[in-house]
């Protein structure tokens, strides 16, 4: 009997060893675990996970070199230009003095953004570099001294949200600016600086929030070193401080981790935070990556630039992969958030400006298949993916097969479909039943006109109607 049990556990542990990380689940009881198991319901939240397509501007200081100094290329993140070993952090932390942005327009940035079809919007409030794009009271490394002197971030905030974009607020803890900030504590020095560090990210926190109160959400980076880590109680008791300031506030998993340093995800496996913000210039395979919860995507143009870069090397992405990017995203219920890297003076890169503009016509015909749609359980197939929202399913096609037939199968009791349109011209497609497989999933197929153009993906809509009565089967062959 024994022996038997002992086999079983032993299967069991072989089943468990695939399974990601946080399907393995424990009991532990965590003191700084998460604060709430399942998805939000409340309507902020709703609003988020309906947004589909995003927007992230990185910007500040490290837009003036632009991946440049002394005539030497910097061939990393531009916006990581500081800790190179050929700049000298003297000069780079009186960059400041000479920013003066005389082409910056935040409406026409708000505008830009709108006709993409950004629903809401990420901005560096600081970056690593700890450069502050409002006025803070508790730094004097902010817009306010520079010859600018204005408070970007108002300006921003109040133009996005008179296009009707939310704006969340990108914060790094990691600030390589302030005397105090540490990545690990070795000292009692150390820790005795690092106090006031937390102190000067607390305070900085709260002003942001108090400031700019329409502000949805706030998005954290720079999480990942040990002395934040370490201060799970501090950082734990902030962001309840900080929910209670502001009621409805959106934080994805990067803030805080556990008191066993777990991110992301605690100890017994259970996100933390609103969303899961894991997804970095990656995305997942299938919604068996996502565990049921909220996620969003950032994507980079270029491989790895998110601040200004003067020459974006490797690959650049095309309006295309970014759309699809997109509706893959949207398919798995998650956002996607393009970034942006604002030039020194302000200006958008031309070639920025050209794939807003790309993904703006393809969202002006195909946004009902993205805004507040959601994962479909349907078998994915070849030529693209499937969204839904109500009794429609839109296929959004990428891939067109060379016999212009774009088949789907829906599991038996599914649902029952009989009108199919192209989303962009209403003009109705004819399905075809392709009868039933031996598991008695029903297969359709929709032909699109061999004459039928179309430079980019295009969505055909399905209306459905769901559980129809179906008491026919798949007949067994008789053998
Ligand atoms: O180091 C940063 C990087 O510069 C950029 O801000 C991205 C955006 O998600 N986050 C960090 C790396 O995770």
């Amino acid at each position: 009997m024994k022996r038997k049990t002992l086999f079983i556990a032993l299967l069991l542990g072989l089943f468990c060893w695939d399974l990601p990380a946080q399907s393995k689940r424990s009991s532990l009881n965590l003191e700084h675990g998460t604060h709430r198991l399942g998805k939000r319901t409340d309507a902020e939240m709703q609003r988020w996970r309906e947004h589909g397509l995003g927007q992230f501007i990185h910007w500040g200081i490290y837009a003036i070199p632009g991946g440049h100094w002394n005539g030497k290329y910097y061939g990393g993140a531009a916006e990581w230009i500081r800790s190179w070993k050929e700049m000298p952090k003297e000069e780079y932390d009186n960059l400041y003095k000479q920013f003066n942005p005389t082409d910056f327009d935040a409406q026409h940035w708000a505008k830009m953004a709108k006709n993409m079809g950004a629903k809401y919007m990420i901005i560096t409030t600081k970056h690593h570099d700890g450069f502050c794009i409002w006025p803070s009271k508790y730094t004097n490394y902010t817009i306010k001294n520079t010859p600018y002197k204005k408070d970007i971030l108002k300006e921003i905030v109040d133009a996005y949200q008179q296009q009707g974009i939310d704006v969340h607020l990108y914060f790094s803890i990691i600030d390589w600016n302030h005397a105090g900030y540490r990545s690990s504590i070795k000292t009692k020095e150390d820790s005795i600086a690092y106090q006031g560090f937390k102190a000067f990210t607390r305070n900085q926190l709260l002003e942001l929030l108090t400031n700019y109160p329409t502000a949805k959400g706030l998005w954290f980076d720079g999480t990942w070193d040990k002395a934040w880590v370490d201060e799970c109680k501090f950082v734990d008791d902030l962001e309840t401080e900080m929910r209670l300031l502001h009621p409805g506030l959106i934080i994805g998993s990067r803030f805080r981790a556990d008191e066993f340093g777990k991110r992301h995800f605690d100890s017994n496996g259970d996100l933390m935070g609103d969303y899961e913000q894991g997804w970095e210039r990656n995305m997942p395979n299938s919604i068996d990556d996502i565990n049921g919860n909220d996620w969003d995507c950032v994507m980079t143009v270029p491989e790895n630039q998110w601040g200004y870069h003067s020459d974006w090397k490797g690959y650049v992405k095309t309006s295309s992969d970014l759309i699809e990017m997109t509706v893959k995203a949207v398919s798995m219920n998650g956002n996607f958030v393009l970034n942006f890297g604002p030039d020194g003076k302000g200006a958008i890169r031309p070639e920025e400006t050209k794939l807003a503009e790309e993904i703006g016509q393809w969202m002006d015909v195909n946004r009902d298949a993205i805004y507040g749609c959601e994962y479909v359980n349907l078998k994915k197939e070849g030529w693209g993916y499937f969204t839904k929202k109500g009794n429609k399913i839109y296929l959004c096609v990428f891939n067109r097969p060379m016999d212009n037939m774009i088949k789907f199968e829906v599991p038996k009791n599914g649902f029952k479909t009989t009108k199919a349109y192209f989303l962009a011209d209403k003009k109705a497609l004819n399905i075809a039943d392709g009868g039933k497989d031996k598991q008695n999933n029903k297969l359709y197929q929709i032909a699109v006109p061999p004459t039928y153009s179309s430079d980019k993906a295009f969505v055909i809509v399905l209306e459905i109607e769901e559980n129809p009565e179906d008491n026919s089967t798949y007949q067994q062959a008789r053998t």
